[in-house]
Parts: structure tokens; sequence; C-alpha cells
């Protein structure tokens, strides 16, 4: 049978209210790529999960979908979320397709272009935020307690469940755990959905367990500090988050699978950003982070990855945010539209 998207898939192994009245965008099955030249730097099987392929170029659908397909069931007729940007686009997407209205909060000037689009093309309501993220999130999380409004953040159960579908898509497709699974984190909903996901299918499957590895930029790295951050800042402003809703989930997965949680620096980010794309994969800065994360451990001879069967998640696409590539190059240069200007200049 043809694709059918996430609750179709996996919906009896998510759990979800009985009123769920399943809306899909086709959202999920997204492709577990090879990397065998960086990987073979490494001296690993190296795979990214490119999640930047979901319907709105994020793995908030996922999530979405689920969180939604409630909220239409039980009778909402409003959603609303907080978001550095890609919850806001898928959100915005979700509802329209349900004819859900939508409200989006986001931080005033620190969203990227594609997210901001999206979330305006699928005719969401954006409200800017003169504050962060998290000051945000605080307003939707008092707005929901108030009134009938649904949230549709991470906090949201549904969201969760969602999102362990990457783990069930991965270990079908590997026919089993990988013996690491390297993320970025912002709010911490999705690496508690992955170890969710696959402690599950490692109870129904004897699928195995993966270790571990979350990211989080350095000027945004509450989990690693211990405390939160009140003023979170990194060019990569999916994750530009201070206080994760779901820290303590995040700091357990890395425990409990062996794992860890550390952070890398803009530049890291950044210069692995292009190291993916040199391989043919374009990522959003955020979402370099799991991999710039495996490349700096590794240099710093703190993780062995020879051998070992790795799964870099990246989380949305390079479309999402075309300005951070854009301005660090020169516009490219302009000939003539002769034959004899383009011979000269490449033959
Ligand atoms: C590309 O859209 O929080 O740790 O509001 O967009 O589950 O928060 C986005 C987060 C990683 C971090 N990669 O995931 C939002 C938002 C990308 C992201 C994350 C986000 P979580």
């Amino acid at each position: 049978m043809t694709y059918q998207g996430v609750l179709h898939r996996y919906g009896h192994l998510l759990d979800l209210p009985a009123h769920t009245r399943p809306v899909s965008l086709l959202e999920g099955d997204t492709p577990l790529i090879p990397m065998p030249r960086l990987g073979a730097e490494l001296g690993c099987e190296l795979y990214v999960k490119f999640e930047g392929l979901n319907p709105t170029g994020s793995f908030k659908d996922r999530g979405m979908t689920a969180a939604i397909s409630e909220a239409l069931g039980r009778g909402a007729q409003t959603v609303i979320c907080a978001s550095t940007g890609n919850t806001a686009a898928s959100a915005a997407a979700y509802a329209a397709r349900s004819g859900l209205r939508a409200i989006v909060l986001i931080p005033e000037g620190k969203v990227a272009m594609g997210k901001l689009a999206g979330a305006v093309a699928y005719g969401a309501e954006v409200i800017q935020v003169q504050g962060s993220f998290d000051d945000a999130l605080s307003l939707v999380v008092e707005i929901t307690q108030k009134t009938p409004i649904a949230l549709v953040n991470s906090i949201n159960p549904y969201r969760i469940e969602g999102q362990k579908s990457a783990a069930f898509e991965i270990c079908d497709s590997l026919g089993g755990a990988p013996d690491w699974l390297c993320l970025p984190v912002g709010n911490a909903g999705n690496i508690t959905s992955y170890w969710a996901g696959f402690k599950q299918y490692h109870l129904i499957n004897k699928t195995g367990l993966p270790q571990i590895l979350g990211v989080q930029a350095e000027g945004a790295a509450p989990l690693v500090l211990g405390h939160p951050v009140e003023k979170p800042e990194t060019v990569a402003t999916a994750i530009r988050i201070g206080r994760p809703a779901r820290g303590e989930q995040a700091l357990e997965a890395a425990q409990e699978s062996n794992g860890m949680i550390i952070a890398v620096s803009d530049e890291e980010i950044l210069s692995t950003q292009r190291l993916l794309a040199s391989e043919g994969v374009w990522v959003e800065p955020a979402s370099a982070a799991g991999m710039a994360g495996l490349m700096a451990r590794t240099a710093a001879g703190e993780f062995d990855p020879r051998g070992k069967r790795i799964v870099v998640v990246c989380t949305g696409h390079g479309l999402k945010d075309p300005a951070i590539v854009t301005e660090s190059f020169q516009s490219p240069q302009i000939i003539p539209a002769t034959y004899e200007a383009l011979s000269s200049l490449v033959a």
C-alpha cells in the first residue's frame, strides 16, 4: 500500500487518545542517507537521517501530525505555539490542513526567513515577542491554561509520541538500532522522543539501544552548564533556547543510554554545515550540530567512532536559512551573455 504518513504507519505504537482524527501531509518516511566519504574519514558506517525532507522541511511534522490530530478530534478550534521557527511552520501547515486557526509566537528578529515565510504562507497569525523563545513559551503556557486554545509545543505529550516514529524508521531501515545517535538539542523534545522510541522498539522487537549524543550550541547550552541561560545566543537560531522544557528528560536519555550532552561552537556548527554540504546534504545550521559534536569529540580523542554504525539526525533543511550561506559568500561573478566570456572563464 502507498505510504500514508506517520500515524497510519506507526499509530498502533503511539499513545494517542481514541478521539484522535488523523491529519497528515505524508510526513515521515525520510531517507537514511549513507555518507561514505565522511564515514571513511571517521572510520565508521555513517548515515544522515535527513529530516529536512519532511513536508514543511523539518522533523517537527512528525509530532505535529499527532498533536494537531488530537486537538482536532477533541474539538479545538485554535492552536498556538512558541517557536524558533520550525514548529511555527509545521503547526501552521497542519492547522491549515485541518481548518484550525493557528497562532505562532516567535522571538523578535531571530527566526530564519524560510521558517517565517512558511508560517505566513500557511496562513498562521504570526506574533513577534520582545524576548527569547523561552519568554514566548511561558506566554503560550499561560494562555493555554486560561483559555481553550490548544498548545502544540513539545510540552504536549502527543508531539513526543509522533516524533518517536523517527527512531522506529531508523531501526526498520538498519534492521536494528545504530551504535550512536547524534542530534541537536534545543527544547529537548526530540532527544526525549528518540530515546522513548528506541526503548519501546527494543522491548517489542529486540532492536538494541543506541548511545545518544545530544549537542547544544555553546551560547545556548543550559544542559551542559547545568543551569538556565537567560540570554541564549547562537547562529543556530533553531536551538537558541535557554530553558529547555524537557531538559530533565534529555539528561536522562543521555545518562540511561550511556551517552552524553555536549556543546559546540558556532564556528564548529558552520564548518560542519559546509562539510555535510560537501557530500551533498545541505542542512540548516542547528541541524549540523549533531555531526559537529561527533567531529569535535573525535578530534579531541574523547570518542572513537571506528567500526561503529552512527546515525546523525539532520533535523531541518538548508533552505530554511539561506541567508546564513549567502551572507558569507561573494555574489557570483557576472559575465556578458557570450560564449567567449564563458569559455574564457571555465574552459
Ligand atoms: C532544525 O521550532 O524549538 O530539542 O520552536 O528547529 O526538540 O527542541 C526547534 C528546534 C533541532 C531542537 N533542530 O529540537 C522550534 C524549535 C532544528 C530545530 C531543534 C529544533 P528540540
